[in-house]
């Protein structure tokens, strides 16, 4: 199985009406989506995911900010995504983030900063844990994917 990675489209994202244009952005790249949910998250469940970050001085503004509103937590699918979703996401804040990045494109602000993507396979493994059991994610076949992965040979 490709490699799979959890994305978050975070509450700024939802209430700035981006979901769309961020989907888009990985479903143009070629990434397949495997599993998705909708929901609000408590602060013990965005505790969980940011677990890492506790003794960050950000962590009771960041536990605030995700645990505000509605976000729509997925799971996407390909070989390489991990880096490769980061890289479309861009740096941290969309203040430095390069133009042509989600971030860099969308954000302008040092905390809220639209998405979240796993940072390594190990994260990945651990957080999509949290929201999905396995048999909530969906295997199947893109028609198209030699066209989308092959190498040529
Ligand atoms: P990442 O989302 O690019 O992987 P992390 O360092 O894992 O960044 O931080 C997790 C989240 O915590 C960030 O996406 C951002 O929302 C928030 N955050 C990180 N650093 C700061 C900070 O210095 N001030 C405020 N919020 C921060
Ligand atoms: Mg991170």
């Amino acid at each position: 199985m490709a490699e799979r990675t959890l994305i978050i489209i975070k509450p700024d994202a939802v209430q700035r009406h981006l979901v769309g244009e961020i989907i888009g952005r990985f479903e143009k790249k070629g990434f397949k989506i495997v599993a998705a949910k909708f929901l609000q998250l408590s602060e013990k469940q965005t505790g969980q995911l940011y677990a890492a970050h506790v003794e960050k001085a950000f962590y009771k503004p960041l536990v605030k900010y995700i645990s505000s509103a509605p976000l729509l937590v997925m799971v996407w699918e390909a070989d390489g995504i991990i880096d490769m979703a980061r890289k479309m996401m861009g740096a941290t804040f969309g203040y430095y983030a390069e133009m042509g990045t989600i971030r860099g494109d969308f954000s302008s602000s040092e905390r809220y900063n639209l998405v979240h993507g796993s940072d390594s396979p190990e994260s990945a493994q651990q957080e999509i844990k949290l929201f999905f059991a396995p048999n909530e994610m969906v295997d199947y076949k893109f028609t198209d994917s030699h066209w989308l992965y092959g190498k040529n040979t």
